[in-house]
C-alpha cells in the first residue's frame, strides 16, 4: 500500500507530520542523531523541538514510543485511531474537536486559494493556543488541520481585544494578529501568526514602543 503521509521541518523547529485521508501509520523513532519518519526520511535532532502530528481522516496508528526527548503534538482527526506517545511531554487528540463553547470562530483564506476557510483558537491550560484550521476543499468536505501557538501567544491574546485576520506579509495567505497593550514597557505588544498555507503558523513577537517608524504588521 503506498504511503499518504507527507512531512516538512519548518524554519522554527517544527517537524510536521500529515496523514492522509485514509488510514495511515505514522511511525517516529529517534535513531542516533535523527528523527526517522518510516518510508520517508531522516530529520536531523537538533533542527527539530517539536513534532507535530495531524493524521487526518482514517482509522490512523501513530506510534512515536521510540522518540525519548522531543515532545510531540498529536492530533488523531476522525476516525478510530490508536496514538502512543514519546518518553517527553506530549498532547494528544484523538478526534476533531471543535466545541464552540471553548473555540473563538474565525474566517478567513488561510491558504491563499481564495475559498473561505474556518479557523478555532482554543486554549489548553500547560499547552496555550491550538489553532484548529479548517480548509473548505471547496466541494463541500473540509481537510482539518492543528498547530500549537504556545503560551506566549496566549499572554497577548488575553490582553488583546481580539485577534485581527488579515494578509499581513503580502503572500496572498491570510494571517492572524494580535495587538495589546505592553504590560511592561509604555507601548504594543504585537504577536503575527503568519500563515503557512497548510495549517502550521510562523510566530514573530514585537514590543513597539515607537508606532511612529511605519513598520506595521508585517515586519
Ligand atoms: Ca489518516
Ligand atoms: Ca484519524
Ligand atoms: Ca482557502
Ligand atoms: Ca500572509
Amino acid at each position: 500500500m503506498l504511503s499518504g503521509i507527507s512531512a516538512m521541518l519548518t524554519g522554527s523547529g517544527v517537524l510536521a507530520i500529515f496523514g492522509s485521508a485514509e488510514s495511515d501509520n505514522i511511525v517516529v523513532r529517534q535513531v542516533d542523531n535523527n528523527l526517522k519518519i518510516d518510508g520517508l526520511g531522516c530529520y536531523p535532532l537538533d533542527k527539530v523541538n517539536r513534532i507535530v502530528v495531524n493524521a487526518g481522516e482514517g482509522d490512523d496508528v501513530v506510534n512515536l514510543n521510540r522518540v525519548s526527548t522531543v515532545p510531540a503534538y498529536v492530533f488523531g482527526g476522525a476516525g478510530d485511531d490508536v496514538i502512543t506517545g514519546t518518553s517527553a511531554n506530549d498532547y494528544i487528540e484523538g478526534d476533531d474537536i471543535l466545541d464552540a463553547s471553548v473555540t473563538l470562530p474565525l474566517t478567513g483564506d488561510f491558504n491563499g486559494d481564495h475559498r473561505t476557510d474556518g479557523l478555532v483558537l482554543r486554549y489548553i491550560d500547560g499547552i496555550g493556543l491550538i489553532a484548529t484550521t479548517v480548509f473548505s476543499l471547496g466541494n463541500g468536505n473540509y481537510a482539518v488541520v492543528n498547530d500549537v501557538l504556545g503560551n506566549d501567544a496566549m499572554q497577548v491574546f488575553n490582553a488583546s481585544s481580539g485577534p485581527l485576520v488579515g494578509d499581513f506579509n503580502g503572500d496572498g495567505a491570510d494571517d492572524l494578529a494580535f495587538v495589546a497593550q505592553d504590560a511592561v514597557a509604555p507601548g504594543l505588544n504585537i504577536v503575527v501568526h503568519f500563515s503557512l498555507r497548510n495549517g502550521l503558523w510562523k510566530t514573530r513577537q514585537q514590543v513597539e514602543t515607537d508606532p511612529s517608524n511605519g513598520r506595521g504588521f508585517g515586519f
